[in-house]
């Protein structure tokens, strides 16, 4: 603490808007450069700051938390998921973590359904043509045929905040929404949605046209959509995931894709980020794989908010009350 301002170092460049109220509220320590840390620094900040404000390119794991030094109170992620932060670890040495909840819902829903879009209606190889000033030979009635997503049957795995967010703007869409979650969502929301529910994840996947990964990563959901869960997939379904990597067995998502198992897929988040294989990128030549650079939720607008979240619960906690986005161990 620099008399009563609490130091807070930022792990990676915030926005402006953002680093410069925190400049004023709280002795911040910038990371101008924007180089992610290294685990020693990771160290080195944890045992000085009061504050901790990583993002999902910092592993916090139970090492790096038991090196922290006493005055560390919280770890104040710059984003939803926390499955880069060991929660239990950090519960249990008394340090608080906050997430940032909701201002990315709306974002990483538009995204998805743009992904879910640009696969069966080809839109990357499309504009990859106009880029070619030979590309493209004049309309013809068999030209960059796709598949319609209207009418088609959409699986959502994990009807959250996002999977809802996702499952409105596919109903919009003309889709037929089906889920599978741990707990079946309000009866008033699945009327709206018309969705039907699955208990049996195996059973709904042999049945869906598209799948979208909505769930958090977790342990036990590391890997679900396993290779043996794949194979049950019909060859026309496409995937689209914007959640977690780790949520798919990336391997054998390559093979099906490489085997034409499945017709295609939409990835935002990898296994190893940021490190995709050759594999994965002949995929993508081929139009087989839309790739992108994890950037479900970046919009100058969500930015903002996550950062303005950030600062509401750096404060609530330093003025004596609970942070509102605090996350407890096991609800990932
Ligand atoms: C964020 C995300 O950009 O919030 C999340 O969980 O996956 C991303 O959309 C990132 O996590 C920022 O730390």
């Amino acid at each position: 603490m620099t008399g009563n301002k609490p130091q807070v170092i930022l792990t990676r460049k915030l926005p402006d808007i953002v680093e410069t109220r925190m400049r004023e509220l709280f002795d911040t320590e910038l990371n101008i450069e924007d180089a992610p840390f290294t685990q020693p620094q990771l160290v080195a900040a944890v045992k000085r700051a009061d504050v901790l404000v990583p993002t999902v390119s910092d592993k916090i794991d139970s090492a790096i938390i038991a090196q922290a030094g006493d005055q560390l109170k919280l770890i104040a992620n710059f984003g939803n998921g926390t499955d880069n932060i060991d929660i239990a670890a950090a519960t249990e040495k008394g340090i608080t973590v906050t997430n940032t909840p909701r201002v990315l819902t709306d974002d990483t829903a538009d995204m998805i359904l743009a992904m879910m879009l640009a696969v069966p209606r080809r839109l990357v190889e499309g504009a990859q043509i106009m880029t070619n000033p030979d590309g493209w030979p004049g309309w013809s009635p068999n030209w960059m045929l796709g598949r319609r997503i209207s009418g088609k049957r959409l699986g959502i795995v994990g009807m959250g905040r996002i999977g809802s967010a996702v499952a409105r703007r596919a109903k919009a869409f003309g889709m037929a929404i089906h889920y599978h979650n741990p707990r079946r969502v309000h009866p008033d929301l699945e009327d709206q949605l018309e969705a039907t529910h699955w208990d049996s994840l195996d059973q709904m996947l042999a049945r869906m046209d598209i799948v979208s990964v909505n769930c958090p990563f977790t342990p036990a959901t590391y890997h679900l959509l396993s290779e043996r869960r794949l194979k049950l997939l019909q060859p026309e379904a496409y995937i689209v995931n914007a959640a977690r990597g780790e949520i798919i067995d990336e391997t054998a998502l390559i093979s099906a894709l490489e085997a034409g198992s499945i017709a295609g897929a939409a990835l935002d988040v990898f296994e190893k980020e940021p490190a995709v294989s050759s594999r994965m990128r002949k995929l993508s030549e081929q139009g087989k794989l839309l790739m992108l650079p994890h950037m479900g939720s970046a919009t100058v607008e969500g930015r903002a908010e996550m950062g303005d979240k950030v600062i509401i619960n750096i404060r609530t906690l330093f003025d004596g009350h609970r942070p509102p986005d605090r996350v407890l161990p096991g609800r990932g």
